[in-house]
């Protein structure tokens, strides 16, 4: 048997916003930065990507596949008839201007886009293009983050504002401890700083500031295959003291796109000669962790599907994604460790290694467990 961890794993960061597996992230960035020419290689859909400011007026959403070795590898195994992994829903926002809180450019419109995702691409442009008008002016993505920074949180502060003077009232007749006003005006703050006694009181409202954020720092291709900028460090010293934890992610769009363009051998070929390699993949998955969702696999002859679940789902719940009555009539889950699986060839050898698991109702289910769940199939309608 194996010994028991001495370290409970740590707490994952709280997770501000809705509880839902269905989240969005939303690509968030000033005019002309990349953003729709990232979302159409994400989605391979035809959003316009044209050198005007506010051509995306309309939102647009798009399901990315998740990109999954393990998944790949059970299509290959069963050959199913039918095939559906984790997505990533992806909507693409229009740029965002300086005084968009207070309506400028499609101001509000856009921002209550953003209240609607989950999670942040917040993307800036690293790369320079005489062409490409800058809204600011010259190329200077510390400035851009900055001002998408104070933006959000101007339009936290206009919405926070009414609720505040309400506690302040409310506090001095010896209101709700946990609703003191500071306590609140502090919210608007980085999630992964916080502590868990204060998602619920966030959680409540929602900030544009709390949602986890990506960043992607769109590069030229030159600079992205040869790993240079002199942004940079400027950028990663920035996140880390205004949004520590956070990731930075270069990439480059037009790279991006053209290696799109390319058929699998062209592209290998690129890569290798250039010796790149695509970030889609990187950032893709990163987004789907960054809103703590994984997925366990329901795999055989018929489909292989990914199910998407919060991080620290347990079995029924779990069971409750496929159908409300295997959560209703949950008897047990039976697991294989998709490594396990592979190792050993097939279920049964796996069986026989004595590494099929039978887990009950208080099993958490881990990131690419292959599940087969056993239920009662719920009784005739009760009597009222
Ligand atoms: N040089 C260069 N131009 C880019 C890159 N990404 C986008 N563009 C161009 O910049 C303009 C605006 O791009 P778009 O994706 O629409 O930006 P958005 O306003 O942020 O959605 C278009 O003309 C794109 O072709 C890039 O990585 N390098
Ligand atoms: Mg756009």
């Amino acid at each position: 048997m194996a010994p028991k961890k001495g370290d409970e794993a740590p707490k994952p960061p709280p997770l501000i916003g809705r509880f839902g597996t269905s989240l969005k992230i939303g690509i968030v960035g000033l005019p002309n930065v990349g953003k729709s020419t990232f979302f159409n290689v994400l989605t391979k859909s035809q959003a316009a990507a044209e050198n005007f400011p506010f051509c995306t007026i309309d939102p647009n959403e798009s399901r990315v596949p998740i990109p999954d070795e393990r998944y790949d590898f059970l299509c290959q195994f069963h050959k199913p008839a039918s095939k559906i992994p984790a997505f990533l829903n992806v909507v693409d926002i229009a740029g965002l201007v300086k005084g968009a809180h207070a309506g400028q450019g499609l101001g509000n419109a856009f921002l209550s886009h953003i209240s609607a995702c989950d999670g942040i691409f917040h993307m800036t442009r690293a790369f320079e293009d005489e062409d490409i008008i800058h809204v600011e002016g010259i190329v200077d993505p510390v400035r851009d983050m900055e001002i998408i920074h104070e933006e959000l949180r101007l339009k936290d502060e206009e919405m926070i504002g009414p609720v505040i003077d309400k506690l302040e009232k409310t506090a001095i007749r010896g209101g709700d401890k946990k609703l003191k006003p500071e306590y609140v005006s502090q919210c608007p703050s980085r999630p992964f700083a916080l502590p868990h006694s204060k998602v619920e009181v966030l959680n409540k409202h929602l900030f544009l500031t709390s949602k986890p954020m990506i960043y992607l720092v769109n590069l030229s291709e030159k600079d992205y295959i040869r790993r240079k900028n002199k942004w940079l460090v400027k950028i990663k010293e920035w996140v880390d003291s205004n949004d520590p934890g956070a990731l930075v992610i270069p990439f480059s769009g037009s790279l991006e796109s053209q290696l799109q363009d390319m058929s699998e051998e062209e592209r290998q070929k690129y890569c290798t000669e250039h010796k790149t390699q695509s970030s889609l993949i990187k950032i893709i998955k990163t987004g789907y962790a960054a809103l703590q969702l994984e997925y366990f696999f329901t795999a055989g002859p018929d489909e292989v599907r990914a199910w998407t679940i919060r991080k620290g789902t347990k079995a029924p719940q779990a069971a409750g994604k496929i159908h409300t009555d295997f959560e209703k009539g949950f008897i047990m889950a039976e697991v294989m460790k998709f490594q396990d699986f592979k190792e050993e060839g097939s279920e049964s050898a796996v069986k026989a290694a004595g590494k099929y698991r039978q887990q009950g109702r208080n099993y958490t289910v881990e990131d690419g467990d292959i599940i087969f769940f056993k239920f009662n199939t719920p009784n005739a309608p009760k009597k009222k």
